[in-house]
């Protein structure tokens, strides 16, 4: 056991029963041509987060705790995309459509690929999810229970929406969270404040907040 310097105060993190889980690091997300940049998004906010997780993940690995990583995507035939979700706003490119990168947010698309700076190594799950949440119809549980994990580390994007959606599925799962404060971001910078101070709010309602030094120390 490691006290991690947190908000709104310490966590008490033990490497051996956590894991790290970096949400929907992708192409459709993080560059020009994307799905998020087809929602009407400044993509580069996101760009500017990368090298701060891929020392997150570093440190992890190094560390020996399990590195998760997530993919937001859907089947070639939308099987497993809610027709609400498709339909929603008017993007310039649908969930589907053929776009810069491929079809987007499809499976095995060039977009749909997580982004060489913090690719997955050999032996690290890829969970593919088709909602915003990483346990709603995808195997990550039972990984979890394999793996003996009671604690979850979050980095990735976008705060607000995923990873927000994310750390609460597992707050109800009974999981003690963490968020990288400095390891993810929102297409809105006001949105990523305000997710930070909801997450730790009321005695870490959903749970606590720490930046990458700060759980880089306490890993070390
Ligand atoms: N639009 C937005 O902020 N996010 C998503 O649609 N998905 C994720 O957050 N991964």
């Amino acid at each position: 056991m490691s006290d991690v310097a947190a908000r709104p105060f310490p966590f008490p993190l033990d490497p051996e029963h956590a894991a790290l889980i970096v949400i929907d690091m992708q192409r459709d997300f993080i560059e020009k041509g994307g799905f998020g940049a087809s929602l009407g998004n400044d993509v580069t906010r996101l760009q500017a987060i990368v090298p701060t997780v891929a020392r997150l993940i570093g440190v992890c690995r190094s560390a020996n705790v399990p590195v998760i990583h997530t993919r937001e995507c859907h089947l070639p035939d939308l099987s497993d995309c809610p027709p609400a979700k498709r339909e929603r706003g008017k993007p310039t490119l649908r969930i589907g459509d053929e776009g810069p990168m491929g079809r987007v947010l499809i499976k095995g698309e060039p977009g749909a690929e997580i982004i060489p700076e913090v690719f997955p190594i050999e032996g690290e799950h890829v969970i593919d999810k088709p909602g915003k949440g990483a346990f709603y119809a995808t195997g990550l549980q039972p990984i979890l229970d394999e793996l003996g994990i009671t604690q979850l580390i979050f980095a990735g994007v976008t705060t607000e929406v995923c990873v927000q959606t994310t750390m609460r599925e597992a707050n109800d799962r009974g999981y003690e969270c963490l968020l990288a404060s400095d390891a993810t971001e929102s297409y809105f910078p006001e949105f990523k404040q305000a997710a930070l101070d909801m997450i730790a709010a009321q005695g870490a309602i959903v749970g606590w907040v720490a930046t990458t030094e700060d759980i880089a120390r306490a890993l070390a």
